[in-house]
């Protein structure tokens, strides 16, 4: 089988035919209609982007390709980067090829390690992360062929170069964030053997081969939730300038470490916590009931639980779950993860604010981390982000093969909304 960039190079014209040909016959259909209340309500439900590597029907939940993601928890992170550019699953040999492409371009540059020394130590993580993605912008192949003239039709090959230089790297500075951060000690070389995820783990010093398999299954559940949600979004607008992929990923990890996104993930086990420390334990559904209400009541979100799109329990929360039954269901943390689901979705129904009182994919995964060791919430966004990069950098590939256009949408006024109910 191709090679990724083989494959995109095969796709590409026949793909961009098809979507200029689309856009001359159909280009006056009406897509979407908005109403002054999606306006004001951060755009929910307005069709306004395209996204080809993912789709999140609000019954069925994230859909990668084709393939519902519960059907993916076995793939290599390597093997979902080629199917969200691709579409297609890849066959040994371009695995290997995926592998090997991310082993050559691994090496971080020293000046990475400088710049997060001189970071306060009490800088987070997230913070951390993203610096570290930006300060590599030096090395953007995009923006050195952009500057020396390059070709509208070159451009999603300098990206995926840029995308592939990057997502080799996030591993090694992801694990060298963990261990410089919490005083884990000196930093773990690369395994070349292992695979991008597996390596990940290993570099956080942590070899259970229990706790590799969560982290394959974390980084293809993360990768990627249509173009809509903040971080796939924020990074399709940013790129949409053609700022090159460190711009544009960095950005994206911006959004992603606001609490309503990823960081959720480190405020869910946060809030699990705080029941185990007040109830010395799991505790019995009143209490928790009672629990989840005083949340709600001093004006927080519970959160894990509820979603912008989706109306189902998140099937990545599913997946969590079900590698949890199997790995710590004697756990504590895990049980009252467990509980909650019996409990929060009644209280959020009841509470009647929330569309959706289901969990999402933020609720369970921090039990898990936590049950392998990784007890530094604060963490949990960073590993977020590094599986969502596959997505993002695949969205990027993607615009930029099709060559989209610069994001401009218009903004109105309050007063030209009032003027315009008035006529
Ligand atoms: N607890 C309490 N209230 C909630 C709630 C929750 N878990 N989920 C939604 N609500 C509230 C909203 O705050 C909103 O209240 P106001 O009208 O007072 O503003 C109301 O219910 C309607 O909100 P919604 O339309 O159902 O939800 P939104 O699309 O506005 O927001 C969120 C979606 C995910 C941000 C929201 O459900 C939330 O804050 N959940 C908790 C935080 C969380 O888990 N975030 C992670 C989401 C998944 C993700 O992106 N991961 O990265």
């Amino acid at each position: 089988m191709a090679t990724l960039k083989e494959r995109l190079k095969e796709q590409i014209p026949a793909m961009k035919e098809d979507i200029k040909a689309m856009v001359k016959a159909h280009g006056d259909k009406v897509v979407s209609q908005v109403t002054l209340a999606q306006v004001y309500g951060g755009m929910r439900g307005v069709k306004g982007l395209i996204c080809d590597t993912s789709d999140v029907p609000p019954e069925k939940g994230l859909i990668i390709r084709g393939h519902p993601v519960a059907e993916l928890g076995s793939k290599l992170s390597e093997e979902a980067f080629y199917l969200l550019c691709t579409g297609e699953l890849p066959d040994k040999a371009a695995i290997e090829d995926m592998k090997a492409e991310f082993q050559k371009r691994a090496k971080v540059p020293a000046y990475v390690w400088a710049v997060l020394e001189a970071l306060p130590k009490d800088a987070h993580p997230m913070a951390m992360f993203n610096t570290a993605v930006l300060a590599m912008e030096k090395e953007s192949i995009f923006r050195d062929k952009y500057t020396k003239g390059m070709r509208k039709e070159e451009y999603w090959d300098a990206t995926l170069e840029d995308c592939l230089d990057l997502l080799a790297k996030l591993p090694e500075i992801a694990a060298g964030i963990y261990r410089m951060k919490f005083g884990k000690g000196k930093k773990i070389p690369s395994d070349p053997k292992l695979d991008w995820a597996a390596n990940y783990a290993h570099m956080m010093g942590i070899d259970s081969p229990d706790f590799a398999d969560l982290m394959r299954l974390y980084m293809v559940l993360h990768s990627d939730h249509e173009g809509g949600n903040v971080s796939a979004h924020t990074c399709h607008c940013v790129s949409s300038a053609l700022s090159d992929p460190y711009y544009a990923i960095s950005a994206g990890l911006n959004g992603l470490a606001g609490p309503l996104h990823g960081l959720a993930n480190q405020e869910c086990l946060g809030w699990i916590l705080m029941v185990k420390d007040k109830f010395g334990g799991v505790p019995s559904d009143e209490q928790l009931r009672q629990f989840a209400w005083d949340t709600l009541n001093s004006g927080k979100v519970v959160p894990g639980y509820g979603h912008a799109v989706l109306r189902i329990t998140d099937p990545r929360y599913a997946a969590f779950k079900a590698f949890g039954k199997k790995a710590c269901p004697n756990d504590p943390i895990f049980q009252i993860v467990e509980k909650v689901y019996e409990i929060v979705p009644k209280v959020l129904t009841e509470h009647g604010k929330a569309k959706d009182p289901w969990p999402n994919v933020d609720a369970a995964s921090g039990s898990l981390l936590y049950f392998f060791g990784v007890k530094e919430f604060e963490y949990y966004t960073v590993l977020f982000g590094v599986s969502r990069a596959l997505g993002m950098c695949a969205q990027l590939v993607m615009s930029r093969a099709w060559g989209e256009s610069i994001e401009r949408p218009k903004s109105v006024t309050t007063k030209w909304m009032k003027d315009n109910i008035a006529k």
